[in-house]
């Protein structure tokens, strides 16, 4: 029988292994991606180092990670030029352009909306569901309404650019959803990342006072089905910050990073004593694992660690990420892939 020590000794051991610990202690293992020092921020794509600089913006002035990253997302978000993040994003089957968003902090804390439609920034909505609601994830017409409610305009999204795409679509796809149609776009649009095929954008910063928070927001794989949610506002999924470890996010085909709870996975294996790099890599080892023909899409993770070292991985070649400290403020690195 364990005395009272005992007890809590062994209580203390069963948290470090559930998660209360942090990664400090463990060995790191695999290869190492490039190091940042605090405060940082780094995001998804190319798109990422404009973002970035608004997140340095907040950063610089030693400001909190959480309004770092909520400043950065509203970059693409607001870019009419991107045509897979907020406005001007690409609608789904029917026209519609639907949003999904979702942010963490330091805390743990987490606010998320899915199918939103009509509001520019749904990155400040999933934020305002984290502190001003007892919830986590509003969706379709109820986000609306509460992001009505607490005063964000309503607007038109989709842009007579986005339209007529969507409509060059229409002549060919006689409505069939395809699983990963940005994919299919490939060879009409160039190199996923490229100047013509963004995607979605996950962002995870460091402050100065060694706070993690992420964000990532996106208009979705385009010409999804109506109602369809990708991963982005699945929180483990498409975003995760645990304030002990890393924060880790994704880009791609969202189904197939919720079926592997992606970004909570990465942050975990962190936990365990991989680098991020190492992490994203198995994360994605693992989606290809259950499902081999998942070669075909693309899915990218991309993680940084408290002590401010960055990982990313993705199946296939073509994915970016942008990278931001005080030594260099617009970086961008081409991710490491199996393909
Ligand atoms: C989604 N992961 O909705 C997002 C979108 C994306 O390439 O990144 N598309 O599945």
């Amino acid at each position: 029988m364990l005395n009272r020590r005992g007890v809590i000794g062994a209580s203390a051991a069963a948290m470090a292994t559930a998660g209360g610990g942090g990664a400090a202690a463990k060995p790191r293992r695999g290869g190492g991606g490039p190091k940042l020092r605090k405060p940082c921020v780094i995001s998804t794509w190319d798109f990422g180092v404009a973002a970035n600089q608004a997140a340095w913006a907040v950063l610089a002035k030693g400001g909190r990670a959480l309004d770092a990253v909520e400043a950065g997302a509203r970059v693409p978000e607001a870019d009419l030029k991107n045509h897979s993040v907020g406005r001007a994003g690409y609608p789904d089957r029917d026209g519609h352009v639907s949003l999904d968003a979702s942010i963490m902090d330091e805390h743990g804390d987490c606010g998320a909306v899915a199918g939103l439609e009509h509001i520019a920034h749904p990155i400040s909505v999933a934020r305002r569901v984290m502190e001003k609601t007892p919830h986590v994830l509003l969706v379709g017409d109820g986000a609306l309404q509460f992001a009505i409610e607490q005063g964000f305009p309503r607007e038109e999204l989709l842009t007579p650019e986005s339209k007529a795409a969507w409509e060059d679509w229409r002549k060919e796809a006689h409505y069939q959803p395809v699983a990963n149609s940005e994919v299919g776009d490939y060879g009409k649009l160039g190199t996923p990342g490229g100047p013509h095929n963004h995607d979605t954008i996950g962002m995870l910063a460091l402050d100065a006072a060694g706070n993690l928070s992420g964000a990532c927001t996106t208009s979705g794989m385009a010409w999804k089905l109506r109602g369809r949610v990708g991963d982005s506002p699945i929180i483990g999924a498409g975003l995760y910050v645990d304030n002990d470890v890393g924060a880790a996010t994704s880009t791609g085909v969202g189904e197939e990073v919720i079926r592997n709870v992606g970004s909570f996975l990465v942050v975990e294996l962190m936990r365990q004593g991989l680098t991020p790099q190492a992490a994203c890599k198995a994360a994605v080892a693992r989606i290809l694992k259950r499902k081999p023909q998942a070669k075909d899409i693309q899915v990218g993770f991309l993680a940084l660690s408290k002590t401010g070292e960055v990982g990313a991985w993705s199946i296939q070649k073509g994915f970016s990420y942008a990278l931001c400290d005080a030594a260099k403020q617009d970086g961008l690195l081409p991710g490491k892939s199996f393909f």
